[in-house]
């Protein structure tokens, strides 16, 4: 397949996968996003309204170790560590993104989360996006720019753990059952000092949060 580029019309075809140890059911696909998609993606990036909610642990309010920005459909509201949040209009490189994942996975998505890591001190807590408004049956794709990180993966039970080094244009592909079963996790890494993005792709149930 020709490779457009800038354009976004058309990726790459997916590599082959990566083969990692991990016996979650995961897809990680190395440089999915070539150089020029990753550069138009950061600049974009440099305007998204991202913000540093404030979440309640213990008692005590404290803004999350990150900044986040929700794109989404019109009725995909998001609620999240007991955060609501509310759905921005898709800019154009992101949802190219979205368009490629359908394309090239057939991963259907109406909204994604963009965080913002500023470097190795912003983090991600132990968690799985088991959201109850998120379509049973869906995966969740992630894409990471800029900073390499590692991304921790735990089993519930077993707790048996796993690190993959996710670097720039990285696609992780998170299939269903994932969640119900294992958390990840971004932790600190004092030696970063680059900017770090990361998207995640989610399909959510339209007008869940909608009344009346
Ligand atoms: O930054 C990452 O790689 C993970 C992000 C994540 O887990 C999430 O947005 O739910
Ligand atoms: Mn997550």
């Amino acid at each position: 397949m020709k490779q457009q580029g800038f354009s976004f019309d058309l990726s790459q075809s997916a590599q082959a996968a990566a083969a990692t140890q991990c016996p979650a059911p995961i897809t990680l696909v190395r440089g999915f996003l070539n150089v020029e998609q990753q550069q138009a993606l950061m600049q974009e990036a440099q305007h998204y309204p991202f913000e540093r909610p404030q979440i309640r642990v213990y008692g005590q309010y404290h803004p999350i170790p990150r900044s986040q920005v929700w794109f989404a459909d019109k009725g995909c509201d998001y609620r999240y560590s007991n955060l609501f949040i509310e759905a921005v209009d898709w800019p154009k490189y992101a949802q190219r993104c979205r368009d490629m994942l359908a394309r090239e996975f057939g991963l259907q998505s109406n909204g994604v989360l963009v965080n913002r890591y500023r470097d190795g001190n912003d983090t991600m807590g132990w968690h799985s996006d088991d959201e109850v408004e998120i379509e049973p049956g869906s995966d969740i794709a992630s894409l990471t720019l800029g900073a390499s990180r590692d991304f921790l993966i735990r089993h519930k039970q077993t707790k048996a753990r796993y690190t993959i080094a996710l670097t720039s244009g990285d696609l992780l592909i998170m299939h269903w059952p994932m969640q119900q079963a294992w958390q990840h996790s971004l932790p600190k890494r004092k030696a970063v000092s680059d900017c770090r993005l990361n998207y995640t792709f989610r399909q959510l149930v339209p007008n869940f949060h909608a009344t009346g």
